[in-house]
């Protein structure tokens, strides 16, 4: 790996979380340039790298890649440690639905409305809203429901052998339940709870978290 690794990334973000917890977890190291994907003004580095205007963006010399699934097997393929994919098909296929689920329907509701509404808003000083954060809670719970029966498979989401998918889901896990009311949703997903308890205080998790005394 002759060229170094850049992360661009906003400090906030949870997917530039779910990057650096990939660095850490694949052994890998990057300078680290700041970018506000949500600054009223497109941060014209940004802009140069990707026309969706979203981090995280991993330049690595010339190669430019976005979509945090894609950086987290780059990371894998290139770092020095054990592969963080499964060799079992099925269970490599789960990591994949994992961390498609989490794209397509945990991001927005557990993220974007409860803990946007719930937590982000007054830790910047700013005023939260109770309905978004009502109309997100019931919306996380079809996925939520989707994970526990992947947890409770038993393939994937078993809390100790760590795969790109607890990667993938954990930063989103832990946003959510700094909302109190998110915190007790989730007890009602047992496997997923379970999986939960086993990773919250994984290293790479706590090491990247951008609110450690909140
Ligand atoms: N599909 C992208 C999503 C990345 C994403 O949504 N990042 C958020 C920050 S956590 C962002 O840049 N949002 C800017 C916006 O929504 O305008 C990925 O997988 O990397």
């Amino acid at each position: 790996m002759a060229e170094p690794l850049n992360l661009l990334g906003f400090r906030h973000s949870v997917y530039t979380r779910i990057a650096r917890m990939g660095l850490i977890e694949t052994g890998l190291t990057a300078t680290y340039v700041e970018a506000n994907p949500f600054a009223a003004e497109p941060d014209p580095v940004l802009a140069a790298m990707t026309p969706l205007g979203r981090v995280p963006v991993l330049q690595h010399g010339d190669f430019v890649l976005t979509e945090t699934a894609a950086i987290l097997r780059y990371l894998n393929d290139l770092g020095p440690k054990a592969s963080l994919i499964p060799p079992d098909p099925q269970a490599a296929a789960r990591m994949a639905q994992v961390m498609g689920i989490v794209d397509a329907y945990v991001y927005q509701p557990l993220v974007r409305k409860v803990f946007s509404y719930g937590f982000y808003q007054a830790a910047v000083g700013e005023e939260g809203d109770s309905s978004v954060v009502a109309e997100g809670l019931t919306l996380s719970q079809a996925p939520l429901r989707a994970l526990n029966n992947i947890a409770a498979g038993g393939l994937q989401l078993g809390g100790r052998d760590i795969s790109l998918a607890d990667l993938h889901l954990a930063p989103m896990i832990d946003y959510f339940v700094r909302v109190p009311e998110a915190a007790d949703l989730l007890r009602h997903y047992p496997a997923l709870s379970a999986w939960w308890d086993e990773i919250s205080n994984h290293p790479s998790l706590r090491e990247t978290d951008p609110f450690p005394d909140q």
